[in-house]
């Protein structure tokens, strides 16, 4: 039980869960006043109204987020370790104290201004996880600029593209990446960059390796810039509804969407989420695997854990490097308490087998948590019982960009409660999901599956898509007037709980039948020489759509094509129907994915469809895998 969340004597979930619903504004003024500190008070809880996508939670508030991240804690504890840089290199990692995240923070604001940047700026990070990411993503909350972190990893085209988008006037990165044993040089991507970037005045340049790099006059040497700055920087008094960050997600068709998330609302609802979902309490070691540039890298690397004064890692490497044992030997090494990670992930472990965990020590483990995908059966039962030894709870948690934080995930309250494998189970506070059928009717009741839609406001969803309001509307709030949509398909229980069954736009309908892709992948993957699969619905002249299995094998093992189609034919067909039973399956190397580990699989419905557009693939981790399926796909036609 999160020691803030009582009201009127009810302690309950349930209780709590209906309370936050019916009372929605007592509940969220309430956590609001207690939870943050406010430079002056707000006036109105939420002023809300859907058809016109309009969200504003706390008007005429005024905080400064960086203040409630860093110098509320520094009063009370100032060396208490806020980061643990986790670098590529195993035992190489370094602490910074809450003082001294405030001062680097203080520094890089002071030098953001000397740069003329300020209130309604935007500065572009193209950063690996690091503290000077995190100071910088803070700093700009301090003088009031709005940050855009872009993934370190995408391309030149993808950086610029994102840089024009928000007009940003500054970008800030490093020389160099390193990243499994790997140097990368991002400086070069971005000098590529920022060519067709008018609106970019300067380049901050921090030194992450010790390898020179040509500096141009945009160019500034962020550190040595840095030292010659004051260690107290005033923040700015910001409104509620200010821009905190834009975050870049794609959707299935069009151009990434650059979500915008604002101060209060966001802030509370991602310190809400962390403290509440994982019992996450005073000394843990809070492990969330994903890189800041994604929204769980904001949400639960950054501002849910520092808002709450926590303990939080930035993991620099990769699950492989430099062996498969990497997670379970920081956890060991750096007494991780909450790990938080992806599927794709803890697929990927699953292959090399349980010594990797078992050599390391993992007694400090409290709670384990999933996020990204749909977690398969088998995954879930591995990272239950060989990673936590069956001791630790599996905390399965769905949200998205456009939410802000966690809004369904089995414990939201009480730490005892009933979870169920593989599933996310129930709505966090405030969240009132409702699932919809094509009509657009609402689900009555349990026991059924449809549009997985959110009908109140919550204090931290999204409040527009930068530039493109209108877009904002049509995507979110159009296809199911009064309610949020959220794109994923969802079944409800008899007990009420919620499963998710994918993106919409993966279900496949086979002969009328609706399938999940998750449901299929769930079954596929429960066979043994299968590592992962991804299952994609394709046109089909007599059944409208047709089922696709692309696996890919465990290590070592050799089974020949037919037996194994023979086989998941037989399971698909025991344990979903006959109907769903695959058209073909073809065996690959790699699946293609976007860079935070989501498998694409419109991609490979392209690819089965012969389609010469394949589509957005700027978030795509490597095309050559691709490639590899199209050649693989021409050989089993
Ligand atoms: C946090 C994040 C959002 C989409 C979402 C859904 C899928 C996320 C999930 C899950 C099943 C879970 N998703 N968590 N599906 N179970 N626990 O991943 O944000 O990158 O915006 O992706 O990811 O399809 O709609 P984002």
């Amino acid at each position: 039980m999160p020691e803030a969340v009582a009201f009127q004597g009810v302690t309950d979930h349930s209780g709590l869960h209906e309370f936050s619903v019916r009372e929605t504004d007592t509940f969220w003024g309430t956590l609001a006043h207690q939870r943050l500190s406010w430079i002056s008070p707000f006036n109105t809880v939420q002023n809300c109204d859907f058809s016109q996508g309009k969200i504003k939670w706390f008007e005429s508030g005024k905080l400064n987020v960086s203040v409630n991240c860093l110098d509320r804690h520094v009063h009370t504890y100032p060396e208490r370790v806020a980061l643990i840089w986790e670098r590529d290199e195993p035992g190489t990692e370094v602490k910074v104290t809450y003082r001294e995240l405030l001062e680097l923070t203080c520094r890089l604001g002071n030098l953001l201004k000397r740069q003329g940047v300020g209130k309604g700026d935007c500065v572009t990070l193209y950063l690996p996880p690091c503290p000077l990411a995190v100071a910088s993503m803070l700093a700009c909350a301090r003088i009031g600029a709005a940050h855009n972190v872009v993934f370190a990893g995408f391309s030149a085209g993808a950086l610029a593209d994102r840089v024009r988008d928000t007009q940003s006037s500054t970008v800030i990165t490093v020389n160099q990446g390193v990243r499994g044993g790997k140097v990368i040089d991002l400086k070069k991507t971005v000098d590529q960059a920022v060519q067709n970037c008018p609106s970019v005045r300067q380049v901050l340049v921090a030194m992450r390796t010790e390898n020179t790099v040509v500096m141009t006059d945009r160019d500034v040497p962020l550190e040595e810039e840095m030292m010659k700055e004051n260690v107290v920087c005033d923040p700015v008094a910001m409104d509620s509804e200010d821009v905190l960050f834009l975050l870049y997600t794609s959707g299935s068709t069009g151009k990434p969407k650059g979500l915008v998330h604002t101060q209060a609302g966001y802030l509370l609802y991602a310190s809400i989420t962390h403290r509440s979902v994982f019992s996450y309490q005073d000394g843990d070691v809070f492990g969330c695997m994903a890189d800041i540039g994604w929204i769980t890298g904001h949400s639960y690397s950054v501002y849910g854990p520092l808002c709450n004064g926590g303990t939080t890692v930035l993991f620099e490497s990769t699950p492989v490097y430099p062996d498969p044992g990497r997670y379970w030997e920081t956890v060991e090494r750096l007494g991780i308490s909450h790990f938080y990670g992806a599927p794709t992930a803890i697929r990927l472990l699953l292959k090399y087998g349980d010594e990797w965990v078992q050599k390391y020590d993992r007694s400090s483990l409290k709670t384990l948590g999933s996020v990204g995908e749909p977690i398969n059966t088998e995954a879930w039962d591995w990272y239950h019982q060989v990673v936590g030894d069956g001791r630790c709870p599996v905390i399965d948690t769905w949200w998205q960009t456009e939410t802000g934080g966690i809004c369904i995930a089995p414990r939201p309250s009480d730490p005892d409660s009933e979870i169920v494998p593989g599933m996310a189970m129930r709505p966090f506070y405030g969240i009132k999901p409702t699932l919809l059928d094509a009509k657009g009717e609402s689900l009555p009741g349990c026991e059924s599956t449809g549009a997985l839609c959110i009908s109140l406001a919550w204090p931290g969803m999204a409040r527009t898509i930068h530039n493109d309001h209108q877009r904002f509307i049509e995507t979110y709030f159009q296809p199911y007037p009064g309610y949020f949509f959220t794109g994923d398909g969802a079944h409800r229980t008899k007990e009420g709980y919620y499963q998710i069954v994918g993106r919409l736009d993966d279900v496949i309908n086979v002969s009328g039948h609706r399938l999940g892709t998750a449901e299929l992948e769930d079954v596929v993957s429960l066979c043994p020489a299968v590592a992962e699969s991804a299952v994609i619905g394709y046109s089909h002249d007599i059944k409208g759509e047709g089922v696709g299995v692309f696996v890919v094998l465990k290590r070592g093992v050799q089974i020949d094509q037919d037996v194994l189609a023979q086989q998941l034919r037989e399971m698909v067909s025991r344990n979903i129907a006959k109907y769903a039973s695959p058209d073909f399956i073809q065996v690959v190397r790699r699946l293609p994915k976007t860079r935070s580990g989501k498998i694409m699989r419109r991609i490979l419905r392209k690819v089965v469809e012969q389609k010469d557009d394949l589509g957005d693939l700027s978030t795509l981790d490597d095309s050559e895998v691709v490639y590899e399926v199209i050649r693989g796909h021409q050989k089993l036609r």
